[in-house]
């Protein structure tokens, strides 16, 4: 009688290729499982799984799927969502998937701010509204964004997206400094040649501000009222990474209170809740988590996760290992 496949259990379907030959690959719902009793049901069994950055991978989770569980492939690059203790208690290996979300992600950073810098939001509306029909054209003086050329950028967090978002911004003319934990020799090194700065001191003197960190205990809550406040007040912020990183209800008051030009946000604290102050601001620009999705990041995502349960299934270590 032959053996039964490993069963390789991914939370939704996935874009482009997903192959695991020699496997049982079981798909979930586009809308994947809102229910972790009802993930758990789906993945009982699993010897691999496919997790997406709503799947909160946690004792519970792993209890239910079973000791049999040999990997946690993260369909992202933050792996906040995953207990990783819970997963080394239970030897299951965690991956993830960096240099695949990359490129799709450094440019909504960078659409981002090149739409907060010229209220693209509220410029759409004022068009659709009809309210400019009922304006009139625009005056010499009405409208005035930021320009980007000769203007300052200050990356914090110095990674792959980092970096990526930062060379994007040499074509229109912008210097670059950064924040990291260790000096970055690749920032400071042609064609960036970005100095590193203490984190205060670049949110002080810059005229955009990119936040590309990891969700971690350090840095939850790392852009708070204290740091927005050192911002320059035609200074525009953006988020790409994960939403608890900025304090939400201080940015909301900074913008409300235009202490600062405008903001740029893909990410948000209790997603998919947009928090309720910001849905009525003029000088914000808002996207719903959609970082990677380009046709080459998700693909590339998708290859990633499975060519990490290959290696896995065929007892070698993931080729993008977190734990
Ligand atoms: C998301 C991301 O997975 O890679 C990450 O950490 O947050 C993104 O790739 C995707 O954009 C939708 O949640």
């Amino acid at each position: 009688m032959s053996q039964a496949l490993p069963i390789v259990a991914v939370s939704r379907p996935l874009p482009g290729e997903f192959s695991v030959p020699e496997a049982d690959v079981r798909f979930g719902p586009e809308r994947g499982f809102p229910d972790p009793k009802q993930r758990g049901e789906f993945m009982r069994g699993a010897s691999a799984i496919v997790t997406w950055v709503s799947d909160r991978v946690d004792d519970a989770l792993l209890d239910a799927i079973g000791p049999q569980l040999k990997l946690v492939a993260n369909f992202a690059v933050g792996f906040d969502n995953i207990e990783l203790d819970a997963c080394r208690r239970r030897g299951v290996r965690v991956s993830n998937t960096p240099d695949a979300v990359t490129e799709g992600t450094a440019d909504v950073a960078v659409m981002l701010m090149l739409a907060a810098a010229r209220r693209l939001s509220a410029a759409d509306r004022f068009c659709r509204s009809g309210d400019w029909e009922r304006h009139g054209i625009l005056g010499p003086n009405e409208w005035i964004g930021v320009p980007l050329a000769g203007r300052t950028l200050f990356i914090v967090g110095a990674g792959r997206i980092g970096y990526a978002t930062a060379l994007r911004t040499i074509g229109f003319g912008m210097r670059v400094t950064y924040w990291a934990r260790r000096a970055k020799p690749a920032f400071e090194a042609a064609p960036l040649n970005a100095r590193k700065l203490e984190l205060d001191e670049g949110l002080a003197g810059a005229d955009f501000v990119s936040i590309h960190v990891p969700l971690t205990p350090e840095t939850r809550g790392l852009i708070d009222a204290r740091r927005l406040a050192l911002m320059k007040p035609g200074a525009v912020l953006v988020n790409t990474a994960r939403g608890p990183i900025v304090d939400e209800a201080a940015l909301a008051a900074a913008l409300r209170d235009r202490r600062i030009f405008g903001a740029g946000l893909d990410v948000f604290e209790k997603e998919p809740q947009v928090y309720d102050a910001l849905k009525s601001l003029d000088n914000v620009v808002m996207t719903p988590h959609y970082g990677s999705a380009s046709e080459t990041s998700r693909s590339a995502m998708s290859a990633l996760c499975a060519a990490n349960i290959r290696a896995v299934l065929a007892g070698k270590d993931p080729v993008t290992p977190v734990v």
